[in-house]
């Protein structure tokens, strides 16, 4: 059986969980991180050195990295569900989901450490304000990019959805000034249909510390 250790507050457990579910694979989950500590266990250090959650163990391959372990996936499990079709759509699956871990992901972490979660002495307004303004340019290019398109490389589902949608959704309920972005929010209506996202994506970040943390204890 699969295992992934990681709380489900974690974007980047999300990702792999609602990877796994979208490729039909069962798996056994540990809340491991944030309020439930762990990841500095000798165990787990010698799974991730790193001391950050997702991990994923699958036989004999361990695993960290979100976006490497949804590429695994995809490779191994993803046929017909989350892997990319074709040279374009994998060149460009691969471009949305670096560009959402090394472009998009620090402005997103910005306004989570200093609006969400941190306590109130700790906000930095001035920070979030530009985080945000660099966001709604963010949001506008991929807004531009997906077009009418059903889906961020094209016709089919890819894990670069995943990426960019649990980034997008988490975006949405951020209280913070917004793009206009219809394109990315007629995908992410498509998004909220498929069930995998339902089970493991849809999860609420929280308006303040005391939300996140009960959120982070009642997901697990
Ligand atoms: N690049 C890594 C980043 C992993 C990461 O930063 N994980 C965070 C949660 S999103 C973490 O482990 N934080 C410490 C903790 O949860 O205790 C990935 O995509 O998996």
């Amino acid at each position: 059986m699969i295992e992934v250790w990681g709380r489900r507050s974690s974007i980047n457990v999300q990702k792999v969980v609602w990877a796994l579910e979208e490729c039909g694979q069962k798996f056994e989950r540990h809340a491991v991180g944030g309020q439930f500590g762990g990841t500095d266990d000798k165990a787990f250090l010698k799974m991730n050195p790193n001391a950050l959650v997702p991990v994923m163990k699958d036989g004999s391959i361990t695993l960290y990295e979100s976006n490497a372990i949804m590429r695994y996936l995809a490779r191994k499990y993803g046929k017909d569900s989350i892997r990319p079709r074709g040279q374009k759509a994998y060149a460009l699956a691969d471009q949305w989901t670096d560009w959402t871990a090394t472009t998009l992901n620090p402005q997103m972490f910005t306004v989570l450490v200093k609006q969400v979660r941190c306590k109130p002495e700790d906000a930095d307004p001035a920070a979030v304000k530009v985080a945000a303004k660099n966001l709604e340019n963010l949001f506008k290019t991929a807004n531009r990019a997906i077009g009418k398109k059903p889906w961020l490389t094209g016709r089919h589902f890819t894990y670069a959805d995943i990426a960019l949608g649990a980034f997008y959704w988490r975006y949405k309920q951020f209280d913070i000034k917004h793009a206009n972005t219809p394109n990315l929010d007629r995908w992410l209506e498509q998004i909220k249909e498929r069930p995998a996202f339902q089970k493991w994506g849809m999860v609420p970040v929280g308006t303040n510390n005391d939300e996140w943390l009960a959120n982070e204890k009642k997901l697990g």
